[in-house]
Formats: C-alpha cells, sequence, structure tokens
C-alpha cells in the first residue's frame, strides 16, 4: 500500500496566513462575440454542488531568511517551496481556495489536469487573473489518477518559486510498491526573474553550458549560446534543488531493505532540463506524465520542464545511495538526494555511474492508448520552433500575443508536427488534453533542438481557448505560445 512518506520539507517560514477578505473574483467570459470572429462554443462547466476535499493556498512573499536560502524575490505558496503537497483520490471534487498575497496579479495553472476551460488559471485567457488582495476559488473534477503539479501562469512568478506538487491517487496502480516519495526539481533563481535580454546585460556570469542528451535521448544539443547571448536560453541559476534543498543539505529517503519505492519525480524548473539516475538502482519507469505505462527499466531518464516520471525501485541493495539531478543545459552543480536502508545513513553516498540505459520515448507504451487518434486526422498543424531576432521565441513566425488563434472544433482528431529550428530543446506542453505520442500519452514534450521533430496526436473534447507553448518559461515569456480556440 502506499505510504504518504512526508519528506523532510523544509518550512522556510511559519507565516501567518494572510487575514484578507475572501472576494471571489467572477470568472469573466473572455472570449465575447468578436466581430469576423467563428462562433465558439460553450466550455464545459466546472463540477457544481459540494466539493469532496477542500483546501487553501496563500501566494506571498515570505520574509527573508537567508539561512532558508530564499530572498525577498522568492514567493510562495503557504511560505514553502516548493508549496505544499496537494492530494486527492480520483473523481475527487477538488476546491482550492487561492488567497493572492502577492504585491502582483496572480492565477495557478493545473498543469497537466484536464479540467474545464473556466479552472485552468491561464491570465487573459481563461480566466481574469486574481488581482493582489483578492481571492479565487478553483474547482475541477481530479481526473485521470497522476503525479501533476500547480504553477503561478501569470509572468515570470513561477521562476520565483510559486509551485508545488500535486497527486491524484489512483484507486488501484498496475504497479506494486510499499511506500512512495515525491520528489521535485527546481532550478533556484534566488533573486528577481527578469526577460534573458536583461541578464545578458548585467554581465552576470553563468548561463546555458553545453551538454547533449545523450544518444537515444529525449533532448539533445547545446543549450547555450543563442542570438548573440549566453542568456537566450536560462538565466544564471544560483542552484539545482531537489525538493527544496541544495546539494549540500540533500534530504534523505530512507526506506527498509526489501520495499518497493515509488519515486514521483516532477520536473518544476522554470528553464532546465534535467538528468535523473539513482545509484546502485534501475528506475522502473511505470507513469509517464502521470498516465501508467507498461513498465520499462532503464537507468536514467532525461526529462524537460513540466515533465514527470514516476519509477519504481527496488530496495536490494542495502547502503547509501545518491539520488542525483544533472542539468541538462546548465551547468549547476547537480541536485542531490539520499537513498538509504540497511546502512549507515551518514556515510558518503555512492555516486551514480557515468553508463547505464536511458530512457527513450520509444520506450513509453502507454496502457491506455488515446482513443480517437488512429487513422487521418481531421486538422494538421505544421508548427516552426524559433528564435527571432530580437530575443523573441516563435511559433510560425510569430510571437505571442501577437499571434494567431489555432482553430479546432469539438470531435476533431488533430495533428500537430513540430519542427524546431532553434539549436536548444523546447518542452512543449499542452493544456486541457493528453496527447498521443509515439505510443505514450503525456501533455508536455520535449522537442529536441537542431531540426528536432514531434509530432503530437489528441482529441478535441475540451471547448475552450487553451494555451499551447513551450514551458521554458522564459521562452513562454518571449513570445513562444499560442492559444488553440475551439469554433463552431
Ligand atoms: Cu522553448
Amino acid at each position: 500500500m502506499t505510504d504518504r512518506s512526508p519528506l523532510p520539507r523544509r518550512r522556510v517560514l511559519q507565516g501567518l496566513v494572510g487575514a484578507g477578505t475572501v472576494a471571489l473574483a467572477g470568472c469573466a467570459n473572455l472570449r465575447g462575440a468578436v466581430g469576423g470572429e467563428p462562433t465558439v462554443p460553450d466550455p464545459r462547466a466546472p463540477p457544481e454542488g459540494p466539493a469532496d476535499v477542500s483546501t487553501r493556498l496563500r501566494a506571498g512573499v515570505p520574509d527573508t531568511d537567508s539561512t532558508a536560502g530564499v530572498s525577498g524575490s522568492t514567493w510562495l505558496y503557504d511560505d514553502t517551496y516548493p508549496g505544499p503537497e496537494l492530494r486527492v483520490s480520483e473523481g475527487d471534487v477538488f476546491e482550492v481556495d487561492v488567497h493572492n498575497d502577492l504585491p502582483d496579479e496572480t492565477t495557478i495553472h493545473w498543469h497537466g489536469i484536464p479540467l474545464t476551460n473556466p479552472m485552468d488559471g491561464v491570465p487573459n485567457v481563461t480566466q481574469a487573473p486574481i488581482d493582489s488582495g483578492e481571492a479565487f476559488t478553483y474547482k475541477f473534477r481530479a481526473e485521470p489518477a497522476g503525479t501533476y503539479f500547480y504553477h503561478s501562469h501569470v509572468g515570470l512568478q513561477l521562476d520565483r518559486g510559486l509551485f508545488g506538487p500535486l497527486v491524484i491517487e489512483e484507486p488501484s496502480p498496475h504497479v506494486e510498491y510499499d511506500r512512495e516519495f515525491t520528489v521535485v526539481f527546481d532550478d533556484y533563481l534566488g533573486r528577481t526573474p527578469a526577460p534573458l535580454s536583461e541578464f545578458a546585460s548585467d554581465g552576470t556570469s553563468d548561463g546555458g553550458g553545453t551538454g547533449g542528451m545523450g544518444s537515444g535521448g529525449m533532448g539533445g544539443g547545446p543549450g547555450g549560446m543563442m542570438g548573440g547571448s549566453s542568456f537566450a536560453n536560462r538565466p544564471p541559476y544560483r542552484a539545482l534543488t531537489v525538493n527544496g534543498a541544495s546539494s549540500e543539505s540533500p534530504p534523505t529517503f530512507e526506506v527498509d531493505e526489501g520495499d518497493r519505492v515509488r519515486f514521483r519525480f516532477v520536473n518544476a524548473s522554470s528553464a532546465t532540463a534535467i538528468d535523473v539516475q539513482l545509484a546502485g538502482h534501475p528506475l522502473s519507469i511505470s507513469h509517464a506524465d502521470g498516465r501508467p505505462v507498461e513498465p520499462f527499466t532503464v537507468d536514467a531518464f532525461g526529462f524537460g520542464s513540466g515533465e514527470r516520471y514516476d519509477a519504481v525501485v527496488e530496495a536490494n541493495d542495502p547502503g547509501t545511495w545518491e539520488l542525483r539531478g544533472t542539468p541538462i543545459d546548465g551547468d549547476e552543480p547537480p541536485a542531490r538526494a539520499v537513498f538509504t536502508y540497511g546502512a549507515d545513513s551518514t556515510q558518503s553516498p555512492t555516486v551514480p555511474s557515468s553508463t547505464g540505459t536511458r530512457l527513450s520515448y520509444s520506450n513509453l507504451r502507454a496502457r491506455s492508448p488515446l482513443d480517437g487518434v488512429q487513422g487521418s486526422p481531421d486538422r494538421t498543424f505544421d508548427v516552426t520552433l524559433s528564435a527571432g531576432d530580437s530575443g523573441q521565441w516563435l511559433i510560425n513566425g510569430q510571437a505571442y500575443p501577437d499571434a494567431d488563434p489555432m482553430y479546432i472544433s469539438e470531435g476533431d482528431h488533430v495533428r500537430i508536427n513540430m519542427s524546431n529550428r532553434s539549436p536548444v530543446l523546447h518542452p512543449m506542453h499542452l493544456h486541457g488534453h493528453f496527447f498521443q505520442v509515439g505510443d505514450a500519452v503525456k501533455d508536455t514534450v520535449v522537442v529536441p533542438g537542431h531540426m528536432g521533430q514531434v509530432t503530437i496526436d489528441f482529441v478535441a473534447d475540451n471547448p475552450g481557448d487553451w494555451f499551447f507553448h513551450c514551458h521554458n518559461l522564459y521562452h513562454l515569456d518571449a513570445g513562444m505560445a499560442r492559444v488553440i480556440r475551439y469554433v463552431e
């Protein structure tokens, strides 16, 4: 059975919950009738009636606490980094009261969950942003089961620390395990995020680094220099963290010999693809982006911002082992955690070897492939991902918001062929839908640099305006996004 095994998540501050009044912001219909625009169907309505599970989150600015490694530029949910893990059972109606104590407007996006459009949390696309001092109630049915995360979708707020894991528990997992841990990777900025052009001009060192995803991997390509700036891909990060801890103070996952341990890995970073490896232990990949796959055993996997993998590990070789998250496109020290059983947990952990098998998307076989994506698509979009001349990131030559919607209709089998004309990888994320990519079902997929090509297929079964974008926050902020709009 599962074990909620709370991690030693560092509570950076025991802050008081803000005492603001609850003012529910109305969720305006922002589509409206516009002359010349096609008619848009109504989105599905959020669930009615009482919620099965209710909680609240406070988005706020913690006091500066240098010992905890946060600065005034770090903004958090409930003063924790990452935000609190939310857990519900599959099928529950889940309600979250979000109180905005930030000096800026905000929203929350429930990454990967195909909920109703008004609850999707994209400012000025699915809802009016929540003003400073105001509140908004998100309500949705928690399905399907899986490992997800939630985060701000306003500007560069995600890179201030406004994210947390969300687990929807399945009633009967297809893999057996004795306990589980959620493992959230992040690139910790520790300063106020800004467009990459501003980092480039302030002379801070760091930046890209190089590093491929290796043969058979999913990413590929150097992650650094672009368009004359070494900061075109990612800002200068202070550290990579796992569950909020830097490599100097790694969290410890202590288990018993013989345990089968399920890890729920989340890449919540804003701009970093990460290679994950556990010394001495193969990883049996059981879920991709929350969706169950036929278990496939590898020594390592890479994942981009917004992707998740679950893996089961057998604790059958007592010792103290390092779980390592290495930046694929950065040169910060790896994020580290300690996995220990039947041994002295204070001894220096054995580090992963540099050799072994790596997961490729072609290894993933969804246990429940999508229905309705076989055969010829009803709509096909050929999408080119590229860099603009002055720091923008483009989809078919356009930088959002100066970009055309992609029109689809309910019931369509939609295909998007993506081709990457830039040298850096792009983790492309579709809101409101899972898509089929090869034999996998996912919501985020890495399109490798240097003419990497990826095709996704999905069924248009959730009317509304849905964001489709790069999950490198800095690429998103510089235009790499589109609205996919249902029309009649
Ligand atoms: Cu990108």
